[in-house]
């Protein structure tokens, strides 16, 4: 049972695409923060609702265990960890509460732009190097694909060149990154932008008031930005 706690804990980016956007967005819904000597923490002031900076990596974790009530991460990373714990057998405990209007991309496969490409079908046998093994892994079974998913932790982009594999699945905003390496997006895994993920459970104190509050403002935000 976890505890009774009456803050609401919000984990973000420390740094990165989203740590700026998301404070920003944060901040318009009426919420202000004292921030720590070591800049993790930020403890609100105009309501009880903190603020934890972290590795976006570390988002979908920390609200899974309770460390954090909310997050706000790319569906992508969202995505892909409860991949990994579904594969895992772990039940899901966290999803997507609300998308967020920032941080768009998407998760692509790219290939040399020499390939003659025609249809997905044309991976079977391929290595395809990737930061989102469960998310590929997942596509492929559903198109009845079978490759080999060689995983990265970043510079997949330059995986072909090296050798060390056919193709990549990596994310896509411009398309500079594949353009500078020679390689050219053929299918789309998954359109992705920056998300307020929460708990599937709700919360059992006064938390619930607080989350509550916090989607009718957030809401409002949203409806005027479209
Ligand atoms: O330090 P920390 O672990 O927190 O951050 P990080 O370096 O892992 O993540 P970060 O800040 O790079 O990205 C955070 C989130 O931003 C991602 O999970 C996505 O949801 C979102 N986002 C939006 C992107 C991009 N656009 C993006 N273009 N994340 C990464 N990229 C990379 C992509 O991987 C590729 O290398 O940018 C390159 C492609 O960009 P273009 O414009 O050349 O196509
Ligand atoms: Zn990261």
């Amino acid at each position: 049972v976890p505890a009774v706690r009456d803050r609401l804990r919000i984990a973000i980016q420390k740094s990165g695409r989203l740590g700026e956007p998301a404070r920003a967005l944060l901040a318009s819904c009426g919420l202000a923060w004292r921030e720590s000597r070591d800049r993790l923490f930020c403890y609100g002031e105009t309501l009880p609702i903190d603020l934890l900076l972290v590795r976006d990596d570390d988002i979908p974790g920390l609200i899974a265990d309770g460390t954090c009530d909310l997050g706000i991460v790319g569906r992508n990373v969202l995505l892909e960890q409860a991949g990994e714990r579904a594969r895992t057998g772990a039940a899901a405990t966290y999803r997507e509460w609300r998308a967020l209007g920032f941080g768009g991309c998407r998760l692509a496969i790219a290939v040399p732009d020499e390939w003659r490409w025609d249809a997905a079908g044309d991976l079977a046998g391929k290595r395809i190097a990737t930061s989102y093994p469960a998310l590929l892994s997942q596509w492929l079974a559903a198109q009845g694909i079978d490759a080999e998913v060689v995983t990265l932790s970043g510079s997949v982009e330059i995986a072909p060149r090296l050798g060390k594999a056919d193709a990549i699945c990596d994310l896509v905003s411009s398309g500079a990154t594949l353009a500078a390496n020679h390689l050219k997006a053929t299918e789309t895994l998954l359109q992705s932008e920056a998300v307020l993920a929460g708990p599937i459970a709700p919360f059992g104190d006064v938390r619930a008031e607080l989350a509550a509050l916090l989607l009718r403002r957030l809401d409002a935000v949203l409806g005027l930005k479209d």
